[in-house]
Parts: structure tokens; sequence; C-alpha cells
């Protein structure tokens, strides 16, 4: 049989809100437009009918938002993979649950979409009662039932995401997990497997670790990109480049879906980078790629007096996860060093400081006028944050250079209060 095309593009697989209608098909016209971009697979966590009630039929205004979604992919070329996520609370073994699943999933079939995946991520990894009376084991239980979808529905594309989707769920002992090998022995060859690196959020991926995972799976895995994902902190938000994966870990891989986040304008040069990643043979170079999508990207800001300055600052500031680009890097250094030094050693370190601090005033008034208000507030919480702690740097050297009295606070309102932070200052006291 002839390969099947590599697999490229967005997938709305994270918490909370889900993206919006007009959201979604901005995004199509980006997959559209740019080259290696192929794919939008749907499977908003919190989409009622994806995880929580996946036994109950769409309602017919959703419904229509999904035909909305599948006909605009169409027209612009690209694959829509529908989601289901009954792992929750599924038996297995029923033939009422079985009857549920064939008619969800027919009815979005009814409505043009012939890709689906099945997905068992986060869900409790025990079989009920009544399942393990059936099946010796969680993944002869789902392989069962993803080979009888595959079957059944033998004309669409069908896709599976295991339980442990990832090397840190092994144990990092891949090749002797036995949920994984008897998924590879078990799972039809056809059916594509998500995987998400050697951890839940990989910031590299060696070549080696998916070698390690086809010969126990006996296929190319897909990748279920958490790169960029930020719905596990609040605090955090990512507009760097796609980066830690090598050129040549494309030839393990049947595909890269990216998982970004959950504010949906933060995510062109995230997915932006990973089509330019997806086309590029050989040099790759995440850096470059990042500041010419940054430049792209400022067109959609609603305010064309944005700076190519402003946005390589705004990106460098929230880049990826536990690294930042060289504006954010120098500009924590520079706090660093002047936190610790006496103002005469202060030096560039204060001027770093202060053209950091004069950018980034300008780049929030422009992004206060900006038409493109949906963007603003997408990017409002870690802005505001960002400047009011870059405001509280700014009065501390003010007062240090004076040396008089005592430091006052520029901070009128309470904040870093609240029940989080006092968890916190008790369980991570360092
Ligand atoms: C996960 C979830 C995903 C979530 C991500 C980041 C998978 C397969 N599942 O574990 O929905 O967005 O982490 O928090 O990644």
């Amino acid at each position: 049989m002839a390969e099947k095309p590599f697999i490229c593009g967005a997938l709305e697989g994270f918490y909370g809100r889900p993206w919006r209608q007009d959201q979604r098909l901005q995004l199509f016209q980006w997959l559209k437009d740019w080259d290696g971009m192929n794919t939008y697979m749907y499977a908003p966590k919190d989409d009622l009918y994806h995880r929580s009630q996946w036994r109950d039929l769409y309602p017919n205004n959703n419904l229509n938002e999904l035909k909305e979604l599948i006909q605009s992919c169409q027209k612009n070329e690209l694959g829509f993979i529908y989601s289901i996520a009954p792992g929750l609370d599924i038996t297995y073994s029923s033939e009422y649950e079985w009857n549920r699943l064939v008619d969800k999933i027919e009815q979005i079939q009814n409505i043009g979409c012939q890709q689906f995946a099945i997905l068992f991520d986060d869900i409790p990894s025990k079989l009920s009662d009544k399942d393990e009376q059936v099946y010796s084991s969680f993944a002869e239980a789902q392989a069962n039932i993803t080979n009888r979808l595959f079957d059944y529905f033998s004309d669409s594309n069908i896709l599976f995401c295991p339980t442990v989707y990832c090397g840190q769920m092994a144990n990092y002992d891949v090749s002797g997990n036995k949920y994984l090998i008897e998924l590879g022995d078990q799972l039809n060859s056809n059916i594509g497997f998500f995987w998400t690196g050697p951890e839940v959020v990989s910031k590299d991926i060696s070549v080696e670790s998916i070698k390690e995972l086809r010969r126990v799976i006996k296929r190319k895995p897909i990748l279920w990109d958490n790169l960029h994902a930020n719905d596990y902190d609040i605090r955090q938000i990512f507009f760097g480049p796609y980066m830690g994966r090598s050129l040549e870990l494309k030839d393990e891989l049947s595909g890269i879906l990216s998982n970004p986040n959950c504010q949906f304008w933060a995510n062109y040069n995230p997915l932006r980078t990973l089509s330019q990643y997806q086309i590029t043979e050989t040099d790759w170079c995440p850096k470059q790629a990042y500041t010419e999508s940054s430049n792209e990207w400022i067109q959609y800001f609603g305010n064309t007096n944005i700076s190519e300055e402003e946005i390589q600052l705004l990106g460098d500031c929230f880049y990826a996860p536990g690294s930042m680009g060289d504006i954010g890097i120098q500009m924590v250094e520079s706090i660093q060093f002047i936190m610790n030094h006496p103002p005469e050693e202060w030096d560039s370190h204060c001027n770093t400081f202060k053209s950091f601090e004069k950018t980034l005033n300008s780049l929030c008034e422009k992004l206060m006028a900006t038409t493109n208000r949906d963007l603003l507030y997408d990017f409002y919480l870690p802005l505001w944050e960002l400047r009011e702690e870059t405001e509280f740097v700014s009065k501390w050297i003010e007062w240090k250079q004076s040396s008089k009295g005592e430091f006052i606070s520029p901070e009128l309102v309470p904040r870093r209060q609240g029940i989080l932070y006092d968890i916190q200052k008790i369980v991570h006291k360092d």
C-alpha cells in the first residue's frame, strides 16, 4: 500500500475554553496559505460532546458549526479529523456503548467528515469489573474497540491516542512497557498512533527515542506536540518557534500536529514555524524562521505602527517552556545583576533595562489601541504582569540611585495573593 501523506497542522486538543468558530476559520486560512500544512484536528477537551458527554449526539446548532468547519477544510484542501474521547467512563465490552460510539461517529460522518481519532489520554487506567471479565488487559480492550471501529468505518482514516502517550508515562522504559507492547501487537497497523515525545511537554525529542517507540508500536507515530501548549499553567504563553526537533525526526514520524496555546492569537509563530520546519530539507534554523514569522505576525495586530523590535521583544519574553529568546535572557540577566550589585557597577545593565522598559511600554500602548481587541485580550494578563514587574524594578532602581529613605513599592493594589500563592509558598519553599 502506498505510504499515506505526512500529516501536519494544528490540533485543538487542550483543556479550557475551545477556540471560537471565527478563529478556527482564520486558522484554516493560515494552514491553507502555508506550504507543508494540511490538517486540523478537532479535540477540545472541554467540548461537552467530545469527552464528558461523548455518548450524546450533537444538538443542531453545534452540529451546524462542525459542518461549517468540515466544509471550510474541504474548500481549503485541508484534512479535518474529528476526535472523540470516551475513555473516562466507557465500558469497552458493552454493545450499548459500542452503538453510542458508532451513532456519534456516524453523525459526524454524515456531515462530511472522513477521518476520526479515538482518544484515551488522561483517563483512569483501570478496567471496570465488567470489562475485566472480558479482556485480559487495558491495551486489549482499547485495541479491540479501535480495531472494530477501523473495520466498521473502513472508508475512513482512524487514529488512536494511547493512555501511555509519552516516555515519562512508561517510566522511561518504552521497550519494556507491557501496555505499549501489547498495543503494538494488537492494534491494526493501519491505525495512526499518537505520541507526545519523552514528556507530556517535550522540549527536545531525539530521533533515537522515536526509533525505539517505532520498534514497539510497529508503525511511525504521529507527534501530538505539546511544545507550545499552555493549558497547564495560566501564567505562561508561548510565542516562540517550533524547536528542539531535528529535521531527521520527520523520517521517523507519520505526522506532526501541534496542540498550541489556548489563546488563539498566540499561535501564529508556533504554527507558522512548524510549517517552515515541515518544508525545510536541510539547514533548519528555528531562530531565523521565528524572526521571519514574527515580522509577518505584525499584520494581525490591528496596529501597523508596531515595530519589528517591539514584536521581537514580545516573542522573546514569552518564548517556549523553560526558555526565553535573546531579549528576555538579557533582561533577566540585567535585573539579576542590578539587584545584586551597587549602582556604581550597574553600567550597561541599567541601559539594557531602561531600553527594555521603553520598548515594552510603547508596545503595550500600541496594543491598547489595537483594533484587534481579541488579540489584545489574549495577551493581556501575561503582558500586564510583565509591565508591572518592570515598573517595580524601575522604581527600585530610582530609589537605589537616590539612596533616600526606605523603598516604597509602586504597587497600588494587592496582588500575588490568594490560595494558590499560599499553597505554593508552603509546597515549593525554594
Ligand atoms: C495532556 C493532554 C492535552 C493537554 C496537554 C498539555 C495529551 C495527549 N493530552 O496531557 O490535552 O493539552 O497535556 O497540558 O497531550
